[in-house]
């Protein structure tokens, strides 16, 4: 790939499949705005001094070992299959799914000794033959690019190994979980020369500090709510505030604006009881970023 050293920084993101959108999204929430990349391989950001590349996902490990790319966001479980040593910078707690053993009902599978002797089909015949043996199991693998759960309804195979988010693709095809072997998520890796470059080390650790501050904002939620003021301490102590709840007045002297930073999916818990005790108008607003 012929890529300009304009030294800007360049992220391989993948082209186009599961993690390109939400990879699109943080880089959008970091500040990294880019347009008109739907058929282009490079695309500059006019926002940040980066350019990003398209690229298939099982080739990103590679552009970044070579440093065709600085860094890449791929999953974790492409970055095994392919025995890759980049170092992860960044875990970033999205295109999280399991590598798991699966099985048609009849042959009943809980454990990995019961795989002795089977044959098995899967896309990932690194990460399932170190499983292997792991647990000293001796079992033959398939390897299959796509379509790996029809291979026990074809005869191919016994069981397979495969990734599994929601489990309906497994459901379809009448095949039962047996047990996971791999968790994955989507992480940011750095290719292993970056740090070398004084300058694009200082643009990698600006980029990774905003993907912690918007990755930490996700974990949160800004709640606000008018109190009376004789409930205000009753409520600060049933809110899981981050920090100290804000408290502002209003034109009714009686009551006051509470403001606070709680962790997500707190408030269903707490609502009835905030409520007994006066609170009106309660909102609860996303954060965009968490500056530490
Ligand atoms: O073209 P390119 O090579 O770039 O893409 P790809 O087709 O190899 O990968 P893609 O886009 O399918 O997945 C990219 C990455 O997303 C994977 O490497 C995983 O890290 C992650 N991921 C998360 C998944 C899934 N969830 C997932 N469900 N990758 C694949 N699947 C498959 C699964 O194998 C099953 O066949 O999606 C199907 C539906 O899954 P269920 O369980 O929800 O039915
Ligand atoms: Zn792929």
């Amino acid at each position: 790939m012929n890529v300009v050293n304009n030294g800007n920084l360049k992220i391989a993101v993948q082209k186009k499949g599961r993690l390109t959108d939400k990879s699109i999204e943080l880089l959008k929430l970091c500040g990294i705005e880019i347009e008109n990349y739907a058929e282009r391989l490079v695309v500059s950001s006019a926002s940040f001094p980066v350019d990003v590349l398209f690229l298939r996902d099982d080739d990103i490990p590679e552009y970044v070992q070579d440093g065709v790319a600085d860094l890449g966001i791929v999953g974790e479980n492409v970055l095994c299959e392919k025995s890759s040593t980049l170092d992860i910078l960044e875990k970033l707690q999205f295109g999280k799914c399991r590598i798991m053993i699966a099985a048609p009902e009849r042959f009943d599978i809980s454990q990995p000794l019961e795989l002795e002797g089977k044959t098995i089909a899967t896309s990932y015949p690194k990460i399932l033959q170190s499983y292997l043996d792991e647990n000293a199991v001796t079992a033959k693998i398939i390897e299959l690019s796509g379509s790996v759960e029809i291979a026990p309804a074809l005869g191919v195979a016994d069981a397979i190994c495969d990734i599994v988010s929601t489990g309906n693709t497994l459901m379809m095809n009448k095949l039962k979980k047996a047990f996971a072997i791999f968790e994955s998520q989507a992480v940011l890796v750095s290719s292993p020369v970056i740090m070398q470059d004084e300058k694009k080390a200082q643009i990698v650790r600006e980029l990774a500090r905003r993907i912690r501050s918007v990755l930490s904002a996700r974990h949160s939620k800004y709640l606000m709510m008018n109190v009376p003021k004789s409930s205000v301490e009753k409520i600060t102590s049933i809110i899981p505030a981050l920090k100290s709840p804000t408290i502002l007045p209003l034109a009714d002297p009686e009551q006051v604006a509470l403001h606070a930073v709680i962790p997500t999916g707190h408030l269903w818990n707490m609502v009835d009881e905030l409520k007994q005790n006066g609170a009106t108008g309660i909102l609860l607003l996303p954060i965009e970023n968490m500056i530490e």
